[in-house]
């Protein structure tokens, strides 16, 4: 095996959910003798879905990198998730990749997962082909499938392929650019020699001296074709499409010779951005570094970090540098996984992917490097987490158990967050989609043993005051020994938002004596944490104590406090008190004919309208919208829009409740204090 860096494929296998992505894979790793039988999905002996969330879904969760070899040429195929929760994966794998392959569903056509990767795609820059799968199936259509693909992605998609028969008669592929003109049938040869013309034409457009020829009315041979369409995928100005069914295994040969004759190679690509702007050396004898792309916890190997090689060689021993966090990590033996199973290899170079298990202090997302060049990479933009639930113990000796299962989780995946709201005191965890949170849970429990109930969130509101107002306590007991006896007078008054709480002293002439000031603040401070309206926290208050009174035996402390306290509440009371709640920061990204119901249930939603534009052919609805109203908005946009719609959400203010809100949730807080 010629281990140079141009014999190398890394290609990410990217699509809509169930378009035979992972069939096709298998087929793949059986064909090129990988595996020594043929994995399937639907049985759960599948070599790349073979993690135990993903044999019981029958369904990719995971990015997962899988090796072949095909003619002296090493490939890795990134498998990936087509469910909309586990997008970020998907994102992940096309960075490590330096191609792509589109597996288009025979029989469903073009889908919203196929326009999303191909977005992707596109952001990113990765060349690519196109598969459409499951030709055997009743109802699939290569040409129908063809037409879509041209029209939603552009003529330069071109048919490298025709099928032989179609469904159940499906036999063979025969490949427009290698399947020699006496081995197609009679009464195919005209359209074979057409669509063959096509391709040759493409070919020769990415050459001067090609296209001259051509035009010249000279055939070109079958290498100039390769090497013309090689420059056209890596210019992304060709996109082959490719045939085949996976189950039966027709078109697979085909394919794994397009990767190795037409995808560009690793020192084909332009190096991902370097932070520091240097030109990086992607040759196998620059300095290692490489980008931890995915982190699993991994049931037979324990904490795997997987490594794309960008420059340079990773050997075991060697200590490198993780440059983004900033330690030294030893280089444990190179693992190249096979699904479950791991075979370490001594060494790997530009595009090769590794896995690296239980490293010290590395995450997703982190640079590895040479310590005499330590680059690191611009950070990969993972998508934000847009849905959120609130989970609960069942026992709460494992609160602590399930804080640390949080972290690590959040750890290995960037679109997963988890966090105790310490207003509302519950634990909230957040990622793409309900699968993406139903799926984190179930780990923590296969993990763990731990179960959780799980409940909406309940909203961090605030409350704050309109206008100044006075206050005044005075705390008084008499009972047996000791009494209690303070006094205090106090004014409030709003202050900015974002300034929290402000305490200001104007006694003079000792009517409060200055040791007890602290003690009237406390007892401000304890009104800050449960306001008048309904309980929540009290924020951007200005608080001046003026006045009061005390008692040479009785004051104290606590009755400084105690008249604090109430002063506070006495104010707060008559400054007009209101209560505040979230505002998120919403985009919406929606295909024309569903803006008048998505801008209707936004405003259904108390959500205002800040702009509406388009982008790609889709409308990118801009609003500002209550946290309250948008708990459940990912799984409703998906019913209304068929999938076809996606979301972004973040934080943006706090802003005073319309009265009607303030009322039922001041009506809600007592009520459930009645049943606490
Ligand atoms: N008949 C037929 N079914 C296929 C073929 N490829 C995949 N499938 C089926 O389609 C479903 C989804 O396939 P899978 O590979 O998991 O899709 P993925 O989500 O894109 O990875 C499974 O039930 C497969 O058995 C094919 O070539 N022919
Ligand atoms: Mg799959």
């Amino acid at each position: 095996m010629n281990t140079s860096a141009s014999n190398v494929r890394t290609v990410a296998i990217v699509g809509h959910t169930a378009s035979g992505k992972t069939s096709l894979i298998d087929a793949a790793l059986f064909v090129a003798k990988a595996t020594p039988t043929h994995g399937r999905v639907a049985k759960g002996t599948s070599a790349a879905d073979c993690l135990p969330d993903e044999i019981e879904r029958r369904s990719s969760i995971h990015a997962k990198p899988l090796y072949l070899e095909w003619e002296g040429v090493k490939v890795y195929v990134i498998d990936t998730p087509g469910v909309a929760d586990f997008y970020g994966d998907v994102v992940a794998a096309v960075h490590a990749a330096d191609a792509a392959i589109v597996v288009v569903d025979g029989v469903g056509g073009l889908e919203v997962g196929t326009r999303r990767v191909w977005k992707l795609l596109d952001e990113l820059q990765r060349p690519r082909m196109i598969y459409v799968s499951k030709l055997d199936k009743d109802n699939s259509d290569f040409s129908r499938c063809v037409e879509q693909i041209r029209a939603a992605f552009g003529k330069n998609c071109i048919p490298f392929e025709l099928p032989l028969g179609s469904q159940a008669d499906f036999s063979k592929v025969l490949n427009l650019r290698t399947t020699p003109e006496s081995d197609v049938p009679a009464e195919l040869r005209d359209q074979f020699h057409a669509a063959h013309q096509s391709l040759e034409e493409a070919a020769a457009e990415q050459d001067d001296k090609l296209l001259e020829e051509y035009l010249g009315g000279q055939a070109l041979t079958l290498d100039e074709i390769t090497n013309g369409t090689h420059v056209g995928i890596t210019r992304g100005t060709i996109v082959p499409i490719y045939c085949g069914c996976a189950d039966k295994e027709i078109g697979v040969r085909n394919l794994l010779e397009g990767v190795k004759s037409l995808m560009p190679s690793p020192v084909e690509r332009q190096a991902e951005p370097v932070e520091d702007e240097g030109q990086l050396d992607l040759s196998p004898t620059a300095p290692f570094s490489g980008v931890v792309f995915k982190v699993t916890v991994d049931p037979f190997a324990g904490h795997l970090a997987y490594v794309r090689v960008e420059s340079g060689t990773l050997r075991p021993d060697m200590e490198i540098l993780n440059t983004t966090r900033g330690g030294k990590e030893k280089v444990p033996p190179l693992l190249r996984m096979l699904g479950k199973t791991p075979v370490q290899v001594p060494q790997a170079g530009p595009g090769e992917i590794v896995a690296l298990a239980k490293l010290k202090d590395t995450h997703i997302n982190n640079t590895l490097a040479d310590p005499a060049r330590p680059v690191k990479f611009k950070p990969i933009h993972f998508p934000r987490p847009v849905t959120s639930v609130a989970i609960h113990p069942h026992s709460a000796k494992d609160e602590e158990k399930i804080s640390t299962a949080l972290h690590r989780l959040s750890e290995e995946d960037a679109t997963f967050h988890s966090a105790r709201n310490p207003h509302t005191k519950e634990m909230v965890i957040s990622g793409l989609g309900d699968v993406h949170l139903t799926v984190a849970i179930e780990n923590m429990k296969r993990r763990l043993g731990v179960n959780v109930d799980v409940s909406t969130p309940k909203v961090d509101y605030k409350e704050t005051i309109n206008v100044r107002a006075d206050g005044h306590y005075k705390h008084k007991k008499q009972s047996g020994g000791h009494g209690q006896y303070g006094e205090a007078y106090i004014r409030m008054e709003p202050s900015e938002r974002g300034t929290g709480f402000e305490f200001v002293n104007e006694v003079v002439g000792g009517t409060i004596p200055k040791n007890f000031i602290p003690a009237v603040e406390k007892g401000c401070l304890e009104g800050m944490q449960t306001g008048v309206v309904a309980g929540y926290q009290v924020v951007d208050v200005r608080v001046t104590v003026y006045d009061g009174s005390y008692h040479d035996v009785d004051s104290n402390e606590l009755s400084f406090k105690i008249a604090g306290l109430h002063a506070f509440r006495d104010a707060m009371a008559k400054a007009r008190p209101g209560l505040l709640e979230p505002i998120m920061n919403v985009g919406v990204f929606v295909p024309d004919q569903y803006m008048g119901d998505i801008t209707g249930d936004l405003n259904h939603r108390r959500g205002r309208i800040q702009s509406v534009d388009s982008s790609d052919g889709l409308q990118v609805i801009k609003a500002q919208v209550p946290q309250s109203e948008m708990f459940k908005y990912a799984s409703e946009l998906r019913s209304i829009t068929g999938g076809r719609g996606s979301f972004e959400m973040e934080f943006s203010h706090y802003e005073q409740a319309p009265v009607h809100v303030a009322q039922k949730i001041s009506a809600e807080t007592q009520a459930q204090k009645k049943t606490d």
